[in-house]
Order: C-alpha cells, then sequence, then structure tokens
C-alpha cells in the first residue's frame, strides 16, 4: 500500500520549466534556475503543469448564469453547414465569443478607466489645496489639457482679455474632468481630439461614448443571460467601451498624470535584473498608479532616508520597478526598470528585495508565497487590491497623508536590509535604455523648439526612408517564452524601416534588449530608419510609457494626420499595431480601440475567439470596411511582423506612395545601371 502511495507520488511530481525554453532573456533565465535551486515555485513551473482550457481559450464557454458553464466546443473538423451550436438557452458559438470579447474590454476598460479616476481625484484634491504632499507640475500641460476640455484660460475684464488665475483654471479642469466618468448627458469630450474624419465615422456608426462608466455597465448588462443575442450588436458597445477608455479613461490617466508629475521628455537610464544592488536597499515598486510610486521617490531621495539607510550598513536607497509603474517611473525619474509582468517573482529570488510594494494590476499573487522563502517584505497599499496571505503587510495608501505613507514603508524596506538570510544572487545582466517619448516631446525631437511637428515623420514616410509607423505593446504571457515574441516582433519591423512606438511591457522586454538606445539603429535597422534615426538622434523604438500612455500612441497618429500628407485619417497612412504576448483584459481593450481608430491591430499567443469562425471573420475582415481598421492573429512572431508590413505597404500603395520606396530601395548596382 505504502509503496502504491509512493508511487503515486513520483507519477504526480510537478514538472520544472526548463529555464531557457521559458525564457528569451538571460538574467531570467538565472533566476529560473535559481529558484529551481532553492525549490522555489514560479509561474513558470505551473505553466507546465496546468494547461489551459481548450474551450476557453476558443472564447466559447459561457458562464454567464447557474445553467452552465455552457461548452461549444469547435467540432475538430471545423464546422461544415451550419453550426448548430447551443448553450442551454439557445446562445450561439457567435453570441457567447462575443459576450466574452466585450466583457474583456469592459474588465480592461475599467481598469484603466478607475486608474484614470483615482489621478483625477488626486489632482482635484491638488487643485483645491486639500492636500500638501501633491502640487501641479506642468502649467503647459494643464491649459493644453483645459483647453481640450472645454475650461476657459482666459478671462475679460474692462474689454481687455486677460489670463485666467491658474489655480481657478485647475480647479475647473478637475472637476470637468472628473465628470467625465459619469456625467448624466452628452458626449465623451476627448472624442474631439480624434481626426474629424474619425469623430465624423463614430458619429455615423453611433459609437461615440456617452460617459466612461456608463459604456462598461452597459456592457454588464447586455451580456447578463437574455438581453443582446446578436454579435454585431454586441461588438458595437464593445467599440463603443472601448473608445471610451482609449479615447476617455486611459487618456484622461495620462493627461492627469503628466499636469501632476511631469510630461515626460527624453531621459536615460538601465533595464533588467541587474539595476538591483547588492550593498543597497532594494526596494521595488510594482503595480500601474504612479500616485504612491512617485511620493516613493521623492521620500527616497531625501538626505534623511539615504542616512537612515547607511545607518542600517547599506550604501543606499535603489529604487527600480516591475511592470507599467516602472515605465511611469523610468519616463518621469530615469528610475531603472527592474523587469516585466513575467520578471515579478524572479526579482524577489535574488535575496536582495527588501520590499516590493505594489497598488493595483498585473500583481501576481504568488509573489507572497515567493517571498515567504526570503526575507522580503510584499507591501499592499490600495483598498482595491489585497492579499489574503499573512505575510502581506497592508499600508493603506491616501493622498491626504501620502508623504508620511511613503516614508513608511521606504523605512520598512530599509529596516529589512538586515534581515536578507539568502545568499544573494543578482543577474549581471542589464542594458541601456533612452525612454520619455511622449507626443510633446516626440515632436520636439522631429522639429526642434521652434516647430514642434510630426512633419518630418511624415516627409520620412513619404520619401521612404521611413516605411511606417508600429505601435508594440502589452503583456508577457507565461504560454509562450518569455520577451522572445516582443522582440523579434520589434526586431522583424526595426529591420524592415518600420519605427516602433512602444509601451508597457514590450517597451522593458525591448529595454533589456537594448532595442531603445539612438545606437541600435546601426545595428538593428533597414537603411533608411538607421539613417533618419542617426539624423534625429532617436532610438529606433520610442517608449512612450505605461498601458495608460497608450493613448499617447492615439495621439501620434493623429498627429501625423495632423501634419499633413498621409490622408484625413489614421486609417488612410502606413500605421499597425501589435502585442506579440498580450494575456490581460486591458491588451484586449488597447487593441480594440487601436482597431476603431482606424488601425491594423495583430496579436500573437491565442485569439480568445477562435472557437467562433464567423465572429472571429467579423473583427478580422468585416471590421476594416467599417472602421478602416481590424484585428488579425499570428503566434509566429516573424510572420506576425510581416502581416504588419503587408498592411503598410497596402497602406503607402493607397496613398500612391509606394514608389518613393522602391527608389529608396534601389541598391548600388540599380544607381550605376541608372547612371550608365
Ligand atoms: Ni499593459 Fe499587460 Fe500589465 Fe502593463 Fe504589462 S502585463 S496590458 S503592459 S504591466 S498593464
Amino acid at each position: 500500500m505504502a509503496e502504491v502511495k509512493e508511487e503515486k507520488k513520483v507519477k504526480k511530481a510537478k514538472k520544472l520549466a526548463d529555464p531557457v525554453a521559458a525564457s528569451y532573456d538571460v538574467a531570467s533565465q538565472e533566476m529560473i534556475l535559481r529558484a529551481h535551486d532553492l525549490g522555489v515555485e514560479t509561474i513558470f513551473d505551473r505553466a507546465e503543469n496546468m494547461k489551459p482550457c481548450n474551450i476557453g481559450v476558443q472564447g466559447t464557454c459561457c458562464k454567464n448564469c447557474g445553467m452552465g458553464p455552457c461548452r461549444l466546443p469547435l467540432p475538430k473538423a471545423g464546422i461544415e453547414g451550419e453550426d448548430e451550436r447551443k448553450g442551454l438557452c439557445g446562445a450561439t458559438a457567435n453570441t457567447i465569443a462575443a459576450r466574452n470579447f466585450i466583457r474583456m474590454i469592459a474588465g480592461g476598460a475599467a481598469a484603466h478607466s478607475d486608474h484614470g479616476r483615482g489621478v483625477a481625484e488626486v489632482f482635484l484634491a491638488a487643485a483645491r489645496k486639500e492636500t500638501d504632499d501633491y502640487h501641479i507640475k506642468d502649467i503647459d500641460k494643464l491649459l493644453a489639457v483645459a483647453a481640450d476640455l472645454g475650461v476657459d484660460t482666459t478671462v475679460e475684464e474692462d474689454g481687455e482679455i486677460l489670463d485666467r488665475d491658474i489655480d481657478e483654471i485647475a480647479v475647473e479642469t478637475a472637476e470637468v474632468a472628473l465628470n467625465e466618468w459619469g456625467k448624466p448627458e452628452g458626449e465623451l469630450l476627448y472624442v474631439k481630439k480624434a481626426p474629424a474624419a474619425r469623430y465624423e465615422l463614430w458619429k455615423k456608426l453611433g459609437v461615440i461614448p456617452r460617459n466612461i462608466d456608463r459604456e462598461i455597465v452597459e456592457i454588464m448588462h447586455r451580456t447578463h443571460i437574455g438581453v443582446d443575442q446578436n454579435y454585431k450588436n454586441l461588438m458595437k458597445q464593445g467599440s463603443r467601451a472601448a473608445i471610451a477608455d482609449g479615447w476617455g479613461g486611459s487618456m484622461l490617466a495620462t493627461d492627469l498624470q503628466d499636469i501632476l508629475f511631469g510630461t515626460p521628455y527624453p531621459v536615460a537610464a538601465e533595464a533588467n535584473l541587474g539595476v538591483m544592488k547588492e550593498d543597497m536597499v532594494n526596494l521595488i515598486i510594482h503595480g500601474h498608479e504612479p500616485i504612491l510610486s512617485e511620493m516613493i521617490v521623492s521620500v527616497s531621495e531625501t538626505q534623511e532616508m539615504i542616512d537612515y539607510a547607511k545607518s542600517k550598513g547599506a550604501n543606499g536607497i535603489q529604487l527600480s520597478g516591475i511592470c507599467c509603474t516602472a515605465n511611469e517611473l523610468l519616463q518621469r525619474h530615469g528610475i531603472p526598470l527592474c523587469g516585466n509582468f513575467l520578471q515579478q517573482e524572479l526579482a524577489i529570488i535574488t535575496g536582495a528585495c527588501d520590499a516590493m510594494v505594489v497598488d493595483i494590476q498585473c500583481i501576481m499573487q504568488n509573489i507572497a508565497n515567493v517571498a515567504k522563502c526570503f526575507h522580503t517584505k510584499v507591501i499592499t497599499t490600495h483598498p482595491i487590491a489585497r492579499m489574503e496571505q499573512d505575510n502581506v503587510i497592508h499600508v493603506e495608501f491616501s493622498e491626504h497623508h501620502a508623504r508620511e505613507d511613503a516614508e513608511k514603508i521606504v523605512r520598512m524596506a530599509i529596516d529589512n536590509f538586515e534581515n536578507r538570510k539568502a545568499e544573494v544572487m543578482i543577474p549581471k545582466h542589464k542594458s541601456l535604455v533612452v525612454a520619455g517619448f511622449g507626443v510633446e516631446s516626440t515632436a520636439y525631437e522631429l522639429g526642434g523648439t521652434f516647430r514642434k511637428t510630426f512633419f518630418t515623420l511624415n516627409s520620412n514616410i513619404i520619401n521612404g526612408r521611413v516605411r511606417g509607423v508600429a505601435g508594440v505593446v502589452g503583456c508577457n504571457n507565461a504560454r509562450c517564452r518569455h520577451n522572445e515574441g516582443h522582440i523579434q516582433v520589434v526586431k522583424e519591423l526595426i529591420k524592415n524601416d518600420v519605427l516602433v512606438l512602444t509601451t508597457g511591457c514590450n517597451a522593458i522586454a525591448c529595454a533589456t534588449e537594448g532595442l531603445l538606445t539612438p545606437e541600435s539603429a546601426k545595428v538593428y535597422c533597414g537603411d533608411g530608419l538607421a539613417e533618419v534615426c542617426e539624423t534625429v538622434g532617436i532610438p529606433p523604438v520610442l517608449h512612450l510609457g505605461s498601458c495608460v500612455d497608450n493613448s499617447r500612441i492615439l495621439l501620434a497618429a493623429t498627429e501625423v494626420v495632423k501634419a499633413g500628407g498621409l490622408g484625413n485619417d489614421i486609417s488612410e497612412w502606413p500605421v499597425a499595431g501589435s502585442a506579440p504576448e498580450w494575456m490581460s483584459e486591458k491588451a484586449i481593450s488597447i487593441g480594440h480601440y487601436f482597431v476603431v481608430s482606424g488601425v491594423y491591430t495583430v496579436f500573437g499567443v491565442t485569439f480568445p475567439t477562435s472557437g467562433a469562425p464567423e465572429f472571429q471573420k467579423y473583427l478580422f475582415e468585416d471590421f476594416e470596411k467599417i472602421y478602416g481598421g481590424m484585428w488579425g492573429f499570428e503566434a509566429d512572431p516573424v510572420k506576425h511582423a510581416q502581416l504588419m508590413i503587408a498592411h503598410i505597404d497596402k497602406k503607402r500603395k493607397e496613398l500612391g506612395i509606394d514608389k518613393a520606396r522602391e527608389r529608396v530601395l534601389m541598391d548600388m548596382a540599380d544607381r550605376q545601371a541608372l547612371e550608365a
């Protein structure tokens, strides 16, 4: 009997991930191996032992009521004739996949937008001077946002036009901004920031958001059992909610963060696990909202805290970031990137992470289990994001005592320095990065102080040196090799003269590979793009920030339209989008607002509608006729990039600028032939 039990145990022994197969990144491979040596389980191992549900992957499992889940797998042979699959209520595969898809949009839009709301509330508190800890940092941005929200920036007194009091403008701007989440009538104000042709199209299609929250709520209503049962009508609401995210919640989050913490300008730093330092207190900030992390940066840079760290035997405090908070701190302060989504457990496995402080989103619950094997303190800070493990400390952060909270957290990290127990092993690998390319700074880089414009980019697209532009963004996904898709897609694009705009975990992946430096242009780019990057002095992959900053990509695409010569709408010029390793609902919302803004957008790994071919065809093909942008899917990174390049070439042809590029690509022999 005992033997049988033993045998079962052997059979059940969990598989360990192969470090090289699990990650493209050498620093991560070293830490996965280290985890195995120490007997610490990570997501890479769990991915080996638990396979995803096949029906869920196809998007055709409906669990929106208590009669299900109703599972409608795609027959192995595919669908021949009429698709007769139905749930108990009669819901078809199309209805189920569309419901699930727009619920993902609702989840993603809610996450971005609720983050934005939090920032708007802090902005209002700062404008009303109800907090001493936050102030308005960027007056120019405040004035620009005020104008976009219809807030007067001047007053007329005795027939004279005078500048309005800045505090008054700030309060009114904050109030109008906050109102965008739940105003009872009218339409979202920021949609008018889109090219006029796009706005008119949305109006015609009836997808202009009324307010941010309402569109998310309506998705939950329409996808409840027995409500909307037409996949096209369901997608109409999905599109409206996605616009409310990209051109609403996310864009407001970005703008208000810029007002409070500064608009990013190019800044140099380093990236990867190797930024941690053995002789310093390593405080890692992980999550999304810069409200907390900005305060931690400010506190940890004070002499008082540095002296305190020294009194505990450390040489100082090394801050670094994980996930999108990392991008926020990098673009505004040059704080190094420790890693992206799949590296959060690995940072603790170095044995040198004295505290990991988290706020909201993309935080794996398992970091608390990994932390138990080390001395690391995991500190949650947000009332809506707590963990059940008993080793997690909760310090509830509030804008009304932000500095005090941040001091408490930084002191905790410092006090914990002397408790390190495991041998410290920090990978050596790190790379240089240049980040901070917002719309404002990119216009400045391209056009100079006096002529801030995107026209330099347009003229290089028209003359063919730059073939087109791609926004490559999004998560990591443990169902594919960490960072490989990101890096290969981007390398293939820049090799083919496509300028890349990056955010999120893609930006961090590119950073670790050294693609975010001007020097990388010579190494990885086609001749045309390399020449432009070298002349302007920019990297071929421009870091635009965190995931809410994908709104910056929308605005950059709009600036290109405004600069002229490339059509009247985002859908007309050679641009494409991609999330090679997506996994979150936020990525689906982002992808969808790219699509309905007119951008062909390709996702990797899997696509959550594959079990409903008719509905998927609607997204992949019919959408192009409606919105000028559509979805695509390709798991192979090189083919993935090639799909984007083919779309870019199609747009060049439609604009009649394909010939220019053929001339640029003449090699020496062609030139000699011409001269002869
Ligand atoms: Ni965005 Fe994905 Fe998370 Fe940032 Fe990374 S996982 S959708 S990239 S950190 S939000």
